[in-house]
């Protein structure tokens, strides 16, 4: 059996942190000590992700009219630019993670150095894409970064997921990692979420697709 397991650190930037961050998701910079202490260990591919929108993004309360236009509340439908009866429901959030903004920026304290590629997501305005894998589109998928195919030519079986946030862009590239056909773990204390109690639905969703969750400390992991 080979085993070739990949690190994937998601979204940590600074519009996910506090203090400043315009999405700062609670504790979400205190992961970074744990997030660097996985990247010391000997993982053969060490991803990191941003989220990487344009100003016209449509997740962007700011882009849509009152009343519904409440970031962390209003929800919108969405159709798929590609074929409109496919349509998602998706949240509205304020702007974050512009293209060319502080806020677009990997926190300082993570150590970049020892990441072998930083993937982007989010560049296409018309549709949300929390997984860093692709947008939720499957008739057909919009928007899909290199993720995929950096992972299978290096020949990566497990997939190791943390970062930011645990109740979005950690879960649907969780998701998709699986899908995709890795094991996939995600490692708990490495992460935080928006919103606390909806992890137990995540949990959940984890358990159906066998996504696993484990602690850094745990023996599944590339010592
Ligand atoms: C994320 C909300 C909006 C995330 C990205 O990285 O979890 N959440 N865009
Ligand atoms: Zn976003």
């Amino acid at each position: 059996m080979t085993f070739k397991p990949a690190l994937i650190i998601v979204d940590v930037q600074e519009d996910f942190c506090p203090p400043n961050g315009s999405l700062a998701v609670a504790g979400g910079r205190d992961i970074v000590p744990t997030l660097n202490e996985l990247l010391a260990l000997p993982f053969p591919v060490k991803i990191a992700t941003k989220d990487f929108h344009p100003q016209d993004h449509i997740s962007f309360a700011s882009n849509h009219e009152p009343p519904n236009n409440k970031p962390f509340e209003s929800t919108i439908t969405i159709e798929n630019p590609l074929n409109p009866s496919e349509t998602q429901e998706t949240r509205l959030w304020p702007d974050h993670c512009v293209q060319g903004t502080k806020g677009s920026e990997l926190v300082p304290e993570l150590d970049v150095s020892l990441v072998h590629a930083i993937v982007e997501k989010g560049q296409d305005k018309r549709v949300e894409m929390y997984s860093a894998f692709a947008d939720p589109f499957k008739n057909p998928c919009v928007s899909k970064s290199n993720l995929a195919k950096i992972l299978h030519d290096e020949g990566v079986t497990d997939v190791y997921v943390a970062g930011l946030a645990a109740d979005y862009c950690v879960r649907y590239t969780a998701i998709d990692s699986s899908n995709e056909g890795f094991k996939t773990w995600v490692v708990g204390e490495a992460t935080k979420a928006v919103d606390p109690s909806a992890m137990d639905q995540v949990h959940e969703e984890y358990s159906k697709v066998g996504v696993k969750v484990i602690s850094k400390d745990a023996q599944e992991i590339e010592k």
